[in-house]
């Protein structure tokens, strides 16, 4: 029935992912700010799901609202917008940092200087992010994106001499994340390292660059969606500055759905 309010058709639930991203935590706190989300609540599943019923209401044309971010290959597949966030609960643009251990750079200077050198587009992720969607492995993907982008590459690795040793890489299981990780991973490959990729929670990711388990990583998004974590251990890594800009997060809906801004919803 037309005449349900959005709330009323949803049983004023937003679509979320994995609990503990930081899109997840953004998300409980547009809850408590928002007074008109009254009563609302975030179901939470993964990322896979998420896109999932996505899909599917799109297919239904019927509504849906989910917390979605930018690289994201969904924008190349739906007609999508953000609604306006007015309280910035969301914070605004986003950007992705690299950090390392503390003395990293010291013990193996060429593989960090590859590291601190390497910063991609919004456009260059999202292209990974497809194909892994598409069902391409991973290294294959970052390897076809390395081959179609030799020239972001060669800036990468430009006057810097191969290298030897492992350089061990910790990432969260994100698709942009699983992009970011293998394609720098790949470059670091052909420049004579070897690498180890391990697979962890946010907290722990950041943890294990802190403790000097872990060498570095390329998934620290900021200021906002993993402001907390980045706060907590700053004294004890070294941040080599943003890999990419202009990252985004929020509260995702289809284009045909009749409201712009958070604040249209209604308790
Ligand atoms: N994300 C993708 C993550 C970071 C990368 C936006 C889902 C999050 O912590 O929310």
């Amino acid at each position: 029935d037309s005449k349900e309010s959005v709330g009323e058709q949803l049983d004023y639930t937003l679509t979320g992912i994995e609990s503990g991203a930081g899109i997840m935590v953004a998300t409980d706190k547009a809850l408590e700010e928002y007074d008109n989300l009254e009563g609302w609540e975030v179901s939470s599943s993964s990322s896979a799901v998420m896109t999932e019923q996505l899909g599917n209401a799109i297919e239904n044309k019927e509504p849906i609202i989910v917390t979605g971010w930018t690289p994201h290959w969904k924008f190349a597949e739906y007609d999508l917008k953000y609604l306006e966030d007015p309280k910035e609960a969301y914070g605004s643009t986003e950007h992705i940092n690299t950090i390392v251990r503390k003395g990293f750079e010291e013990d193996m200077p060429k593989a960090a200087k590859i590291l601190d050198n390497f910063k991609w587009t919004p456009d260059d992720m999202q292209s990974v992010m497809l194909e892994l969607q598409e069902g391409t492995d991973p290294v294959k993907a970052a390897k076809n994106w390395i081959e179609n982008n030799g020239d972001k590459v060669d800036e990468w690795t430009k006057g810097i001499e191969d290298g030897s040793g492992t350089v061990k890489l910790a990432y969260v299981p994100w698709q942009s994340e699983i992009s970011s990780t293998h394609v720098i991973s790949e470059v670091l490959k052909q420049k004579g390292f070897e690498t180890d990729l391990t697979q962890a929670g946010i907290g722990p990711m950041f943890q294990a660059i802190a403790d000097g388990d872990s060498d570095a990583m390329t998934s620290a998004w900021l200021p906002r969606t993993h402001g907390d974590h980045y706060e907590k251990f700053k004294d004890e890594f070294v941040d080599l500055g943003e890999n990419l800009d202009g990252a985004k997060i929020g509260l995702v809906v289809p284009k045909y759905m009749d409201i712009d801004s958070i604040e249209d919803l209604q308790p």
